[in-house]
């Protein structure tokens, strides 16, 4: 059994929506990044990077509540690539605020505040992750194999306590985010037309386009369609997995559904291993559209 990591003292919600601020106001600032994606799929994805370390059974279990991400060790694991990019993005704000944040508050609150501010759904979050020290830092390689299957995709959720088909479709739903780079991860391309909007194109275009295997210029085999769209092999067992693909059919037909089931999932992602107080109350924020008002 694991010793949960317990989350330390608390400053007020709005301390914490000031910095969801400065994050949503730099997203629309610096908007150019990645030929005018902008930062928010990057953000997303170092979110994703720092919660998929965690597994269950270990004694002290990684994940994002000891920020560990801000070592060069677990920045520089070949899955990382890119994510050096958003941690750069949220550095100033850390260093403005490190009184009140720890890296992985701050690296979780970026990916809620980049899904928020992409008209992704409301995601509930909570503080107190503590940084811990280098030691803490889990080995490279625990983030999934892009080349792989449906039993693959299913196995890899297990192990980070995702045992239920549908929160394992909806959190891949984040691909119609930014795109693939084949300087990162040796694929290349977008997985859609909105690559920085949340939505249920992932599941549509899964489902309406005409994927084709092809080897790219890295040598790996990815999808593509002839819109210029890609999926890699773990997307495309979405479809070739019959509960996926229920699953699937479903995410494309009803938006809504999708953002209640993602925004549950990614919540629990980002606060695996983190045991909170059964007491403590869960906080979401105001986008700044909806401050304006
Ligand atoms: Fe992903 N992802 N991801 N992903 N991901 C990539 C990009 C992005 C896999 C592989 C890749 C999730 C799950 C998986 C995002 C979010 C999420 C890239 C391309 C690869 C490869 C990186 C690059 O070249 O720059 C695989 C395999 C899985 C899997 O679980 C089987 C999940 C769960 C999420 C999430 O956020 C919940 C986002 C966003 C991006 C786009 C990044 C960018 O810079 O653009």
């Amino acid at each position: 059994s694991s010793e949960l990591a317990k989350p330390v003292d608390i400053f007020d919600k709005t301390d914490y929506q000031k910095i969801y601020n400065q994050i949503a106001t730099k997203l629309r600032e610096e908007d150019e990044y990645d030929n005018y994606i902008g930062y928010g799929p990057v953000l997303v994805r170092i979110a994703w990077h720092a919660s998929g370390t965690f597994r269950p059974h270990e004694k002290i279990p990684a994940g994002t509540y000891g920020g560990t991400m801000r070592f060069d060790k677990e920045l520089d694991d070949p899955s990382n690539m890119g994510l050096r990019n958003a941690f750069n993005f949220l550095k100033p704000i850390y260093d403005e605020n490190k009184d009140k944040i720890s890296h992985g508050d701050l690296i979780t609150l970026g990916g809620v505040c980049a899904i928020q501010e992409m008209q992704g759904p409301k995601i509930p979050w909570r503080s107190g992750r503590k940084d811990l020290p280098f030691d803490k830092t889990p080995e490279n390689g625990r983030l999934p194999d892009a080349s792989r299957d449906a039993t693959y995709v299913r196995n890899y959720y297990h192990g980070l306590n995702f045992l239920d088909d549908k929160e394992i479709v909806a959190l891949l739903g984040a691909h119609c985010l930014g795109k693939t780079h084949l300087k990162n991860s040796g694929y290349e391309g977008p997985w859609g037309a909105a690559s920085n909007m949340f939505t249920n194109e992932f599941f549509k275009n899964l489902l309406n386009e005409k994927w084709e295997l092809k080897t790219n210029e890295a040598g790996n085999k990815q999808w593509d369609s002839p819109k210029g769209y890609m999926m890699l092999p773990t997307d495309m067992a979405l479809v070739q997995d019959n509960k996926f693909k229920k699953l699937v059919e479903q995410f494309a037909n009803d938006e809504q559904y999708f953002f209640k089931v993602f925004s549950k999932s990614f919540s629990k992602l980002i606060e695996n291993g983190i045991e909170f107080p059964e007491n403590r109350k869960v906080w979401l924020f105001k986008t700044l559209d909806e401050q304006e008002e």
